[in-house]
């Protein structure tokens, strides 16, 4: 009860920060992207970790203008990182279940695009399968007024949920991020490998752009690498950042 209390106050005591975490190109090692990556900071509690806040966010719906808050926050950052040069990056930033279900998500993902006129196409929303199955013929719906916008859509933790894989053929889907669970034990587990290897193949043969997550070793890295998988995301290259660092990681990258 006192955590919820606190977070309701979360937002207009400016407790939150965003850290980015890079994507990296596997074929030429460039970042090409960041995950916007929400981090809670209160002056007693010190580091709140985001396991533990945002399923309470979601429950008492505080999530809604949270998420608001890292939509305009992430857009108007990057924005700048844009105009210094590093015009390519892309953003992407997790919806929850409830945000996804909110009535009115397209307006302000609309504002927040519009408002630091950040280029719609370098967008991306990560959402879970479970967010997409709920209610099937709704998220249909929703995921074409979004990509009505001109944003992209990814599966985030995808392999993990218990769907079927129709909605693959049917739903506006640009890139599938596999879920660390299965990159974790890549190098020593025949079946790890071989499910990371048939979702790449999968992803690759439907013309999705696949995304390895949590990778931490250049073991992991040189497998997904052969298995033909896009880009990485992962300790190995580099932890969620706070903006300065992840600007002196984009300096350093050219
Ligand atoms: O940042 P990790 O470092 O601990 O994130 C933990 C979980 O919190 C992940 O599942 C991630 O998708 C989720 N998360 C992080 N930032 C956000 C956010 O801005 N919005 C939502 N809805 N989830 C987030
Ligand atoms: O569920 P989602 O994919 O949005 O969550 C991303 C989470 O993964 C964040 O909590 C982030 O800190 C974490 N993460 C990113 N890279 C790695 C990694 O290499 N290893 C581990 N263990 N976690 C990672
Ligand atoms: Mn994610
Ligand atoms: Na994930």
């Amino acid at each position: 009860l006192m955590l919820e209390s606190r977070l309701r106050k979360a937002l207009e005591h400016g407790e939150f920060v965003i850290y980015y975490q890079p994507k990296v190109s596997l074929a030429d090692g460039a970042i090409v992207g960041v995950e916007a990556l929400l981090r809670w900071f209160h002056p007693d509690l010190g580091l709140v970790p985001p396991a533990e806040f945002i399923p309470l966010a979601e429950e008492t719906g505080l999530i809604v203008p949270i998420g608001a808050w890292v939509l305009r926050t992430a857009c108007a950052q990057v924005r700048r990182w844009h105009r210094m040069g590093h015009s390519g990056l892309q953003l992407a930033v997790n919806l929850s279940a409830r945000q996804f279900q909110e009535k009115n998500l397209v307006a302000t993902i609309e504002q927040a695009i519009r408002s630091s006129e950040f280029p719609p196409g370098a967008v991306e929303l990560e959402l879970t399968e479970s967010v997409i199955m709920r209610d099937a013929p709704e998220a249909a719906r929703r995921l074409k007024e979004l990509v009505a916008l001109g944003i992209r859509l990814a599966v985030d933790d995808f392999g993990t949920g218990y769907s079927s894989l129709g909605y693959l053929k049917t739903f506006p889907i640009g890139s599938l991020k596999i879920d660390r669970s299965f990159v974790r034990d890549v190098e020593r587990d025949p079946n790890s490998a071989a499910l990371a290897q048939a979702i790449i193949a999968l992803a690759t043969s439907l013309k999705l752009k696949v995304v390895a997550e949590g990778v931490e070793t250049r073991e992991q890295l040189e497998i997904l690498k052969g298995f033909g998988c896009h880009e990485l995301q992962g300790f190995v290259f580099s932890r969620p950042l706070p903006p300065d660092e992840l600007l002196a990681l984009l300096e350093e990258g050219r």
